[in-house]
């Protein structure tokens, strides 16, 4: 039996000694590599935190100390100290352990997160909790280098020095966010971290500086009537000690007996404290330390050789999004393209590769990037922001305030629209279509395939004011991809069958589920319409109503929420008509939705063409076809 089998609970870690933690540390990655190479995951940002992981729960007293992890993705160790070692197997599969830190699995799990940024935010609040109720308890925030990039965290930050409550921040720095990390913030870490002086001593320092003839010996005597004299011109840290923390670091993150030290003296400090832990992405896994980068999120692999399964499949719509957009900007120097933080991830990598003064990654900051756009549109240029669906909810007031109001230029492509798989409710895109659908001014679009999107992003660059499309995270359909880039007319939905006794509007890819169930059927003597919605504002008023008004039945298909989705669009057509006598049964989702494959997740929902069958039978349709027929 190994140690690890051994730990039901963190208080089951404080008597082991350091010999007996190395070993578990070997334990912890082997069992991290072996369930992430089978399930996919968060491999590399949970190999650097082992030994951090280790510390936090021999110094402190989880769950009492609460331990509130940044974006989630790197509390695999975590999950496995603290009781979940039988279920880690089912790691991120439907119904399975979650791969975020989930609130209803363990009392552990004092904070659920997935996005970026949020974790000194809720810290704060646990504290000024702590001290209403006269309670004394730690709390602890463990954010990345790349998430510090976010906006919230300032605003954190910002407050958590002011109200001087006590209050732990360990920044876990290992310069990279998935892809390398960007911006001042990280060029200052990454000055914290390799300058030599920051290593030498006061009188060292005073001694070169008094060497620059002229300006060293005024240098000194400035640096002394300062705050704290030359430690405040030349002190690792200082940034974060003017905003009200004691800062302590940069420490060695897979240094144990280190960490544990800064851990047990950041403990005695009474007010905000951030705590610099260097780590390595990767640590101990040869293929994740050589592309952190790859091994960040990752699909099953081969454990030993550390290679990627992949079957051979169409192309992504996000490989035909980065590619289509190369094409256009080869002939238009001023489309230019944003990510937040994720160059490869939304298939723009290719365009900063071709295009590199043209391409933006402004970190996890999607507030910034979509008004950044909005100023880049009115100074001249063509921006696209690329954004999956469920960050683009960070970016609301942006998109609404920013970009629509003024009816700016802004092309934003919604990457990751609808389920995504295993990251979860977290991650799912299922809200977009209720958020941006109301809003004045924007052109927004669905392709109901890979090709289309191509016609989508083409149409779009051509159009004045503000466009978005929404599309998934899957292969294509494998169709066949149009050399020729057309405009399509706007407004205008596409009528892919005909028949009087029920119509099927579908939205995106779900638009072939609505053929197959179409193609069914007709099997049994059903004619249906089948439409492809193609806009979701502005709606095709006019089609709707035509087939509606002759069918009475309809089902709208969506891989979206239905409160507020695309069907609720549909009812509201039919409503403002006065249509009382068309019967609608929508198809989409009622409430956040699992983890698990998208094709479980889509067939558990009914957006299959099982589920279109059963809304025909819920219709009545093949009842009111035979009674039509033996009138
Ligand atoms: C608001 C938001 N935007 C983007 C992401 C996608 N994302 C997940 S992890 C990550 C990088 C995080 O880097 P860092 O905080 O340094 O953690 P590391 O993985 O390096 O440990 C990004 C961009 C997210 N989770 N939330």
């Amino acid at each position: 039996m190994g140690i690890l089998e051994k730990i039901t609970q963190p208080q089951d870690l404080k008597n082991l000694s350091y010999e007996e933690i190395e070993i578990l540390a070997q334990e912890l990655r082997e069992k991290i590599i072996d369930v992430v190479s089978s399930n996919g995951g968060h491999l590399a940002p949970n190999l650097g935190v082992v030994e951090l992981t280790l510390a936090l729960h021999r110094i402190f007293d989880s769950p009492l100390d609460k331990i509130i992890w940044d974006v989630g993705h790197q509390c695999y160790v975590h999950k496995l100290l603290t009781g979940r070692q039988k279920e880690f197997e089912t790691l991120r599969l439907f119904q399975g352990l979650s791969g975020f830190p989930k609130r209803s699995e363990s009392p552990h799990d004092c904070f659920e997160t997935g996005h970026s940024s949020t974790s000194i935010s809720a810290a704060v609040g646990f504290a000024k909790a702590r001290d209403l109720q006269g309670e004394e308890n730690d709390v602890i925030a463990v954010i990345g280098d790349g998430a510090m990039s976010g906006g919230m965290a300032f605003e954190a930050l910002n407050h958590a020095g002011h109200s001087t409550t006590k209050l732990i921040v360990i920044l876990n720095d290992n310069d990279m966010a998935i892809a390398e990390n960007v911006g001042a913030m990280s060029s200052y870490l990454n000055r914290l971290r390799t300058d030599p002086r920051y290593d030498r001593s006061k009188d060292e320092i005073e001694s070169i500086l008094k060497k620059i003839p002229g300006i060293g010996t005024r240098m000194v005597k400035m640096a002394e009537r300062a705050k704290d004299g030359l430690k405040y011109l030349l002190v690792p840290g200082m940034l974060f000690e003017e905003f009200g923390f004691t800062y302590l670091g940069p420490i060695n993150g897979h240094d144990q007996r280190a960490l544990e030290e800064v851990l047990e003296q950041a403990k005695q400090v009474k007010e905000p404290v951030l705590v610099h832990v260097l780590t390595q992405k990767g640590k101990g896994y040869l293929p994740a330390e050589k592309n952190p980068a790859r091994f960040h999120g990752v699909g099953p692999f081969n454990k030993e050789t550390g290679e990627i399964t992949k079957k051979p499949a169409p192309p992504t719509y996000t490989q035909v999004f980065g590619e289509t957009l190369c094409q256009l900007a080869e002939k238009d120097p001023r489309i230019v393209a944003i990510t937040a933080a994720m160059p490869s991830g939304t298939g723009l990598n290719l365009f900063a590769e071709k295009f590199p003064k043209r391409f933006f990654d402004v970190g996890i900051a999607e507030q910034h990037a979509v008004t950044f756009a909005a100023g880049l549109a009115f100074g001249g240029v063509k921006p696209v922001v690329s954004i999956y669906s469920t960050f683009y909810q960070r970016a609301y007031d942006q998109v609404l305030h920013d970009v629509c109001l003024s009816n700016a230029n802004v092309i934003l492509a919604i990457d990751r629209a609808g389920v995504v798989g295993d990251d979860g409710p977290t991650h799912h895109g299922v809200f977009d279509i209720s958020f941006f659908r109301i809003i004045p001014n924007l052109t927004f679009m669905a392709p109901k395939d890979e090709n289309e999107l191509r016609h989508m992003l083409y149409t779009a660059l051509k159009l004045e004011g503000p466009v978005a499309f929404r599309y998934p995270r899957s292969v294509g359909q494998g169709v066949e991809l149009e050399e020729e880039l057309q405009e399509l007319p706007i407004g205008k939905a596409e009528v892919l069958r005909e028949g009087k006794d029920l119509t099927i509007i579908g939205v995106g890819p779900m638009v072939y589920t609505c053929l197959g169930a179409a193609d069914e059927l007709q099997q049994r003597g059903v004619e249906a319409t089948v439409i492809n919605l193609r806009f979701i504002n502005p709606l095709d008023r006019e089609t709707i109503l035509r087939y509606a008004r002759v069918s009475k039945r309809v089902i709208t298909v969506e891989d979206h929420m239905l409160a507020g989705g695309m069907g609720s669009a549909i009812i509201e057509v039919l409503a403002d008509e006065g249509l009382d006598d068309v019967i609608v049964e929508r198809i989409g989702y009622e409430d956040y939705v699992d983890q698990g494959a998208i094709s479980i997740l889509h067939h558990g929902y009914g957006i299959s063409v099982n589920g279109i069958l059963k809304a025909a039978e819920r219709l009545k349709v093949l009842q009111r076809i035979e009674g039509k027929n033996s009138v």
